[in-house]
């Protein structure tokens, strides 16, 4: 079943105990048995909870409702109201969230949530609020690498002249092109297709997803470089969230302290499994020899990002200040 129905009775639009009901739709792109996915489960059940049927939604999953960058629409015109969404193909429509779409930003993971659990994370989701779209929490995507079918990749010379696919993003186009490379952006549903029939020799993303879109079928070199950290946010709609009483804000706010919480759990344990399943069936992971040599293969991506959006230049030092 791809649409989880969350809510019960309390769907029929009421007024309940004298409080106005909110019927909340929502958009994720993974499939059931995901951490995410598990995760805004949780929070929607738990949200109707403890707003006594106040706020209550239904969560389609597999990306029925469109991709991401359609979804992103959807939630500033009001049909979506709350979102799994990876800050990656964000920075299209709001430009400040290319910050975490920077290659190697951030140091590792557990630096990615030391910022993004303080007052960075808080401003980002101020900034994005301008657009109609908040944050009530961090999610982990753990970070992303590079696969491909041909042969591991080892030196950034590796990817000249290879087709990669990525996410719907020009700053990703760069990245690929400062590495010599051409890159095609493409929506998450159709990399599959792609990788199998040629039109893309590779892609990138975290294990998890590598292994649950089977893309680990027809793209067997697995290469750790491990060159973006992009987190994703349980998401909701500024208006949406305003018309919420600031009881309910406060209550809601805890709850998506737990499901973040929960997905950082899953998450860990997910990536692990992924990575045994692929390896069984045949995976080859390699290390790359030097992770400095794609780094600063990024400096014309970081100089055309600042250029674009100058706010990047002070959240790049906030994020370089703090260990
Ligand atoms: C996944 C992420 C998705 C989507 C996807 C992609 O890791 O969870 O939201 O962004 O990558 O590559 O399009």
């Amino acid at each position: 079943m791809r649409k989880t129905l969350i809510t019960s009775m309390a769907m029929a639009s009421i007024a309940f105990s004298g409080s106005a009901f909110s019927a909340w739709t929502g958009w994720n792109i993974h499939n059931q048995n995901y951490p995410i996915t598990d995760a805004l489960e949780s929070f929607m059940e738990n949200a109707e909870k403890v707003t006594d049927g106040r706020v209550g939604g239904t969560l389609y999953n597999g990306g029925v409702l469109g991709s991401q960058g359609d979804a992103i629409q959807m939630m500033q015109i009001g049909s979506i109201q709350f979102a799994g969404f990876s800050l990656g193909p964000m920075g299209t429509a709001i430009p400040e969230a290319n910050i975490v779409s920077l290659p190697f930003i951030f140091k590792n993971v557990d630096h990615m949530h030391r910022v993004l659990d303080g007052p960075f994370g808080e401003r980002l989701s101020d900034a994005m609020s301008k657009y109609g779209i908040m944050s009530l929490g961090w999610y982990d995507a753990g970070s992303r690498s590079f696969y491909n079918n041909a042969k591991p990749i080892v030196n950034p010379s590796d990817v000249e002249g290879m087709k990669f696919r990525v996410m719907n993003n020009e700053l990703y186009v760069g990245m690929i092109e400062a590495l010599g490379g051409n890159a095609t952006p493409m929506a998450f549903n159709e990399v599959y297709q792609s990788l199998k029939t040629g039109v893309v020799d590779g892609a990138e993303n975290n294990p998890p997803s590598y292994e649950s879109t089977n893309h680990y079928e027809v793209a067997k070199y697995y290469s750790l470089s491990h060159h973006l950290i992009i987190p994703e946010c349980l998401c909701v709609s500024t208006k949406a969230w305003n018309e919420l009483s600031s009881e309910d804000q406060t209550a809601l706010k805890v709850e998506a302290k737990k499901s973040v919480a929960m997905q950082r759990g899953l998450w860990s344990k997910r990536e692990a499994q992924s990575r045994s399943i692929v390896e069984k069936a045949g995976v080859e992971f390699n290390e790359v020899a030097d992770i400095t040599a794609f780094s600063s293969a990024m400096k014309p991506v970081y100089a055309k990002a600042i250029k674009e959006t100058p706010v990047l230049a002070s959240y790049i030092e906030t994020i370089q200040s703090i260990d």
